[in-house]
């Protein structure tokens, strides 16, 4: 059906734009997928191969995972699977007793008596840290392919092909083409990787895997098996099994090492599986080679990459003056390191983002950790965790954006996840109802609260991760996950929250604590360092917003009413967001000394960004202060990290200071960014790559504020584009085209017939929508 209608909008924008028409078309399922314009070429690519870790290619399928070095003569596969853990699910971690000495803690704070409190905290409240490696993420191992006849190398190149999810090395050695493919397919489960040549014959490799010396290692002639229980004896057990299948040539056994010469091409396959999810997995990974071993390996390659672009190719981003795929990722970042920019690296970073996400967060597996899936040797930094402070929230930012909604389930579960062992630290340690998480957790969903009171006295984790339940809730509007899994998840962190709140005894208003304003410190009056404090700003911006999305919940849902109206009181005793003398805003009760004013974290501007308190028409004064805010930590040497950068990029974006948020994204690809376009911490942590994702798709467009935002802080740099296949809350798939800084078409798939508020620059009109209605609007 074809279906056009004209609309006459009286408004400004109507003047400015003499030949704007709306046509509305085409009616069609919602499921069916939007042709997306021919993909551009989107490679990592390089002339050589690395010898280190972090510069390797990435490929994985939620849950088994694999960096490639590209090494001819040695190759080394660092296999992973997100649940290889040492330690196991822990109901103890709780300090016992530490409920009892939650009132006087708090009585120290308001008394000032920071260092005290401080003290009391890290004897009677917090939880030893673990040892290092006693609770942590590891590789599963390391799976080396020698080829010890390739000596003379030419034509190298290895490269992953963001469009298909595929690693390729190609090179030459005496006049023979090798060629080397590699993926990780979540259709199949199973990692696939092909050795070929251009002649028959001359593939000769010996393989081994390394992990411990407690590693059971059993060599065939056609597959090495290797087992373990990790952690010694604490943590998981895993099996996994790399299967070889060889066309021509010869096999065998040798010093430990499958040998295979003579080959003309070599298949290798890769299960891994651990008791995590159930007991059977040694047989589950047996019974998943056989599977796969009668499909070809043309056949699962096409599996793989339909799965992969079924995701993908949701989205095209395209910037004009990009200069397009003509050298290698390294040399192109070092010109932009050097002083150049480069708008292909740009483009080529978001769809990366994007791929790492479908890399390693698939419905059914874990969420992504600090480092996705993958991590190198035993020890990987702070544990490879979820470190529920900032950076497994940053993580999932873009996904609904950037039509990866599916890409968020395993973070929404995840939340789900916490409430068990939440509770029981609610209670143990607060006395309090509902349920409570603090800085860190691990795949057991450990909630207590440890390490350090700097980072560790946190109790935000569960109501600020909350936020995501309803983030997706405004996106999908769909009512029955609404009632059956957010709401009475966001209910519970915030019943939490109710019995947490004490009054301040100064102003008789609610506030938090023990807790701190993530991670940072400021002077007390004898300039001591402290860093608990009674209601940080950040605490109050959780809060709100947590019980604002319950109230709204239940209200959509019409149920619990009497909950409701507890959180409206409570919202009208909390403290209002206060702005300093200098016309920034206040991350602590009362105008505190900050001990380092240009720390990472930006905690108290959480209301400007992942939230919607702060923006430029409602609350003119705090956006103001909100600048001054990021200003002020940027001259004092913030946004060293790269997440801590990437956060500044959305900060940016939503105080719609595009230039300013290019600068940003400048500045992380200069100082933040591996060869291979992996963000550095240092080290290598990939909530950066996630968070420059969301921050560039909001300078493109916003709708966090009940009306769709087109080119809200567009920068000169980037003066032409387009970019399709974007979402915004309400059900919004957005396309459009801008040129010479200005809208050129915009096309709105209404997949959910919601009313369209449409803002660009100041004209706002509202349109009525049907459901899986395509509106077309020329500039
Ligand atoms: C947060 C940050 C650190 C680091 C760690 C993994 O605690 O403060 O910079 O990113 O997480």
């Amino acid at each position: 059906m074809m279906k056009t209608r004209w609309v006459n909008i009286h408004n400004k924008f109507i003047k400015k734009f003499a030949y704007i028409s709306l046509i509305a078309f085409t009616f069609f399922g919602c499921n069916e997928k939007k042709e997306v314009e021919e993909a551009s070429a989107l490679n990592i690519w390089f002339n050589q191969p690395t010898n280190k870790w972090n510069e390797g290619l990435p490929i994985g399928n939620g849950n088994l995972g694999a960096m490639i070095y590209g090494t001819p003569k040695k190759e080394i596969i660092c296999l992973n699977e997100e649940t290889i853990w040492t330690g196991g699910k822990d109901y103890n971690r709780d300090k016992k007793d530490a409920g009892k000495h939650i009132a006087a803690i708090q009585k120290l704070l308001f008394d000032e008596k920071y260092m005290e409190a401080e003290a009391m905290v890290q004897d009677k409240i917090l939880a030893d840290r673990l040892p290092t490696g006693s609770d942590t993420y590891q590789m599963l191992g390391n799976l080396f392919i020698e080829t010890p006849n390739l000596d003379s190398i030419s034509n190298y190149k290895r490269a992953l092909d963001i469009n298909k999810s595929v690693v390729t090395t190609n090179f030459k050695s005496d006049d023979v083409q090798y060629t080397r493919t590699y993926f990780s397919s979540f259709p199949d489960k199973a990692m696939v990787y092909k050795f070929t040549a251009d002649q028959k014959g001359k593939i000769n490799i010996s393989s081994w895997v390394k992990r411990n010396k407690q590693t059971k290692i059993t060599v065939s002639e056609n597959s090495i098996a290797f087992s373990e229980h990790v952690g010694n004896g604490h943590g998981v057990k895993f099996h996994a099994l790399v299967h070889f299948e060889t066309k021509g040539g010869t096999s065998t056994v040798k010093d430990g090492k499958l040998v295979i010469t003579d080959a003309d091409e070599v298949q290798i396959k890769v299960v891994a599986s651990t008791n995590y999810r159930g007991l059977d997995f040694e047989q589950e990974n047996y019974n998943a080679i056989n599977k796969i071993l009668k499909i070809s390996y043309n056949e699962l390659l096409d599996r793989h990459i339909a799965d992969y672009q079924s995701l993908f190719n949701r989205l095209s981003f395209k910037l004009s003056d990009s200069k397009g795929d003509d050298f290698p990722t390294d040399v192109r970042l070092q010109k932009v390191k050097k002083g150049a920019t480069d708008n292909y690296l740009t483009q080529l970073q978001y769809q990366f983002g994007r791929y790492l996400l479908i890399s390693s967060s698939r419905p059914g597996t874990l969420p992504a950790n600090l480092q996705g899936i993958w991590a190198n040797g035993f020890t990987p930094p702070w544990n490879s965790d979820y470190h529920i402070n900032i950076n497994i929230q940053m993580n999932y930012w873009m996904a609904e954006m950037a039509n990866l909604a599916e890409c968020h389930e395993p973070f929404l579960e995840y939340i789900d996840g916490l409430r068990e062992m939440g509770r029981i630290t609610a209670k143990k340690t607060y006395n309090s109802r509902g349920f409570v998480a603090h800085h860190t957790s691990n795949i057991w969903h450990a909630t207590a609260a440890n390490g350090k009171a700097r980072y560790g006295m946190w109790p935000m984790g569960a109501g600020w991760s909350a936020q995501h339940l309803f983030t997706h809730y405004e996106y999908t509007e769909d009512k029955e996950y609404l009632k059956n899994k957010a709401y009475p998840i966001m209910r519970e962190a915030a019943l939490f929250f109710v019995d947490f709140m004490v009054p301040d005894p100064k102003t008789g208003l609610l506030v938090t604590g023990p807790s701190v304003s993530p991670e940072n410190n400021f002077l007390t009056k004898d300039g001591e360092k402290a860093t608990l404090n009674m209601g940080p700003a950040m605490d109050r911006e959780i809060i709100f917003e947590l019980f604002r999305n319950c109230i709204v919940a239940a209200e959509i849902l019409n149920i619990d009413k009497d909950f409701s109206a507890i959180l409206k009181q409570k919202i009208k005793q909390m403290p209002p967001l206060e702005i300093g003398k200098d016309g920034r805003l206040l991350e602590w009760v009362g105008e505190l000394k900050e001990a380092q004013p240009g720390h990472r974290h930006i905690s108290h501007l959480y209301a400007l960004h992942p939230s919607n308190q702060i923006s430029k028409s409602k609350t003119p004064e705090l956006f103001e202060a909100a600048k001054k805010t990021i200003e002020g930590r940027l001259s004092k040497g913030g946004g060293h990290t790269g997440w801590s950068r990437a956060w500044i990029i959305n900060f940016y974006a939503r105080l719609l200071e595009g230039n300013k948020a290019y600068e940003n994204i400048i500045a992380l690809q200069r100082k933040s960014t591996l060869p291979n376009l992996l963000d550095v911490h240092p080290p290598f942590q990939i909530d950066g790559n996630f968070g420059v994702v969301s921050g560039i798709t909001e300078m493109l467009m916003q709708s966090h504020n009940g009306e769709v935002h087109v080119l809200p802080a567009l920068p000169d740099a980037w003066a032409s584009g387009s970019i399709k296949g974007i979402v915004a809350k309400k059900g919004f798939e957005i396309d459009m085209t801008w040129e010479l800084g200005k809208l050129k078409t915009l096309v709105v798939t209404s997949k959910l017939g919601n009313t369209l508020k449409l803002r660009y620059n100041d004209d706002v009109k509202e349109i009525a929508t049907k459901k899986g209605e395509v509106l077309t609007f020329n500039y």
